[in-house]
Parts: structure tokens; sequence; C-alpha cells
């Protein structure tokens, strides 16, 4: 059948993003609401990044994905939220190459197949799922022509991964919690663009982790059912330090930019440590490389080097300029050389990362 033969592709690339102001916590999970607002960091699409194909075509007879090559099911929740959502907002789509014609209603029926690729190893533990969940709703957006802002599909993107509502944007962004019990204002606010501070060298150090991981969701769920701190972080401490880290940001102001990552990456590991069973995410490892860095920046007067952690061990330490990056390095390489005792193994080099 002549009819069923044509397929429409569209393939878009989405970085990850890396918190300075920690998302961790929520109100409706379900939804995904977080309990306070959180600032990230996009890195540049070169070095840690998702690329989706997402086609649709007559012929398929179910949405399917692979990612990395294996397949995996799209019957999570996260997944099926997005997909409707998109295809709600589908319009209709003209192909005048190929022939194709799509109206608007066609797309209840119609099935897509996604491909998605992470440039990095999975296996390193490094935040995979806020680029693929990005990358996932807006090339189907593109797919399916939807006419909506990078703000309203943040909002869908957030609903497959808190994380991901970030990475729609470059640059350093907001996500704004909102206030609705439908979710419609918690979404991604872009702060400035990757050209306002592009001085900055993002370098993510990765400790091999031989612990077992606590997943982010079910990380986040028992912190807020058994932490007393919790409250107190989401109440007091992050609405203060989303203000100071925005000024900070729109000032360059890298020594309060360095105070404030460094003690919201802590007081995240504090709420970790204070949720019963406590969670680790940070090893000895870690812990050597935050000494490292509060020695160096002490030392030096002023700040050179913010260090940050997420749901693992691995440092993500971000240097005021590429000086301090390569300072930074040869310190590294020096307390952790490579392929000895040392759990700090190899380093992926984020040049220009912002
Ligand atoms: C963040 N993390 O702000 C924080 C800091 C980890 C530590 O967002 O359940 O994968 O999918 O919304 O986004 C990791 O959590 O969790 C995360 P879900 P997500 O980047």
């Amino acid at each position: 059948d002549e009819s069923q033969k044509w397929v429409l592709m569209v393939t878009a690339q989405t970085p990850t993003n890396i918190a300075v102001i920690k998302y961790w916590g929520k109100r409706d999970e379900n939804l995904i609401l977080a309990i306070n607002d959180s600032i990230s960091v996009t890195l540049d699409p070169a070095h840690l990044c998702t690329t989706t194909t997402v086609a649709v075509s007559p012929a398929f007879n179910q949405d399917r994905m692979w990612l990395n090559g294996k397949e995996i099911s799209l019957s999570g929740g996260r997944y099926q939220n997005c997909l409707r959502e998109i295809r709600a907002r589908a319009n209709d789509v003209e192909d005048k190459k190929k022939g194709v014609k799509i109206a608007k209603k066609d797309w209840e029926n119609l099935h897509v197949h996604v491909a998605s690729y992470n440039n990095f190893p999975t296996a390193a533990g490094l935040a995979s799922s806020a680029a693929g969940f990005a990358c996932l709703v807006y090339s189907l957006a593109k797919l399916m022509n939807v006419q909506e802002d990078n703000g309203r599909l943040s909002a869908i993107a957030r609903q497959g991964s808190g994380s991901a509502c970030r990475s729609l944007y470059g640059g350093f962004v907001k996500w704004v919690m909102g206030k609705e019990e439908n979710g419609s204002d918690s979404i991604a606010v872009p702060l400035v663009d990757e050209k306002h501070w592009d001085e900055l060298v993002i370098i993510i150090a990765v400790v091999c982790s031989r612990q077992k991981e606590t997943s982010s969701t079910s990380g986040m769920r028992e912190t807020v059912e058994t932490s007393a701190l919790i409250e107190h972080r989401a109440k007091e401490v992050v609405p203060k330090r989303i203000i100071q880290m925005e000024e900070a940001i729109q000032k360059r102001d890298f020594a309060t930019f360095t105070h404030l990552t460094c003690a919201d990456s802590n007081q995240f590991h504090a709420v970790c440590l204070d949720t019963s069973p406590p969670i680790f995410y940070m090893n000895d490892t870690s812990h050597r490389i935050i000494s490292c860095v509060e020695k160096w920046n002490r030392s030096e007067g002023t700040p050179q080097v913010a260090y940050t952690f997420d749901a693992g061990p691995n440092a993500v330490l971000i240097a005021r300029n590429r000086t301090y990056a390569a300072l930074l390095l040869q310190r590294l390489l020096f307390h952790f050389p490579p392929n000895s005792e040392t759990d700090l193994n190899s380093y992926v080099i984020g040049d220009k990362s912002l």
C-alpha cells in the first residue's frame, strides 16, 4: 500500500544541566512539582547531551522507543504523560517533498518511534534523565508542529523528570516551583544566556562508585517523609539563596556564586543524611575533593573553583576561568593520579562549557 510508505523524522540535541541551587523534594509526584525553586547551568551540547530522533509513519502500529540502541518500555506514567501532553497540542503538518499531509486530528491515530542516544557513558552515573526528557519533548513538539514556547514545553518535560524542564534553555535557568495545583506555573525561566558568563569552565571529575545508588525519585520521597531539616531548607534557606544566586549570576560575582553553590550542595547532602534511613551519595573521594577545593580557595584569598555534587559521588567543578581550570586539573591529577588506588579515574572536561 503506497499510502503506508512515508516516514517523517525530526532530530534534536539537548544538553544536560547541573543544579547550583538544588531541587530535592516533590509536593506532587505525578505532576512532578517541586517544594522549592532551583537554578541550574546548562552544559555545552558538545560534552554531555542526548540526541533524539522521532519518527512518525502510518506503518507504525505502536509507540516505541530505543535508548542507546536498546528498546525500552514507554508504558511508564512519565513517558505517557509527556506523549499525551504533546499529542494534545499537535497541529497540521505538511511535507510537500514527500507529498505528506497530516491533519491535526490524525495525530491521535498515528504512532511514533523514538531513538535516543547519550554521548556520555550512562554507567558513569551522570544525569541523563534531564537531557533525555527535554530532548524527547522538544523533538516530538517539532515533529507534531506544536506551537508552544519553551516555557510551556518545559512544563511538559517536567512531567518526564523534574530537572528536565531546565534543559530547554541554555545558560543559567531557574525552575520556578509555581503555586498552581495543576502545575501550569511550574516552568523553567531563562536567567541569562550562555554568552553572559562564558569564562566559566566546568569540569566533571568522574568518581567510581561501588555503593548502591538510591534513585532520586525514591530518595527525595524518603527525605520529604522523614527529614526534619528539609522543611527548613525548602521554606527558609532556598528562597533566600535563589534571590542571592540570581544577583550573583547577573553580576558575575564568582565569590558569592561559589559560596552559594558549595553551601547548597552541602545542604542537599545534609538533608540526605538526615533522611531515615540515611542516603549517602558522596563517598570518601568526593569528600577529599571538597577538602582539596576548600583548602585551595582559602589559600587563594578569593574562591577560584566551586564544587557541587548531585545524587552520586561525581564532582562537578566550576572554575572561574580557563587559567584556574588548568590549575584545577593539575591539582586533581596530583592528588588523584589516574589508575592509582584512589577512586578518581577519569575526567570529562567541559571546555567553555557555559
Ligand atoms: C537537581 N537532582 O536539582 C537535583 C539535585 C539531583 C540532586 O533533579 O524524580 O532525576 O525525575 O523529578 O530530576 C535529580 O532528580 O528527579 C535532580 P525526578 P530528577 O538537579
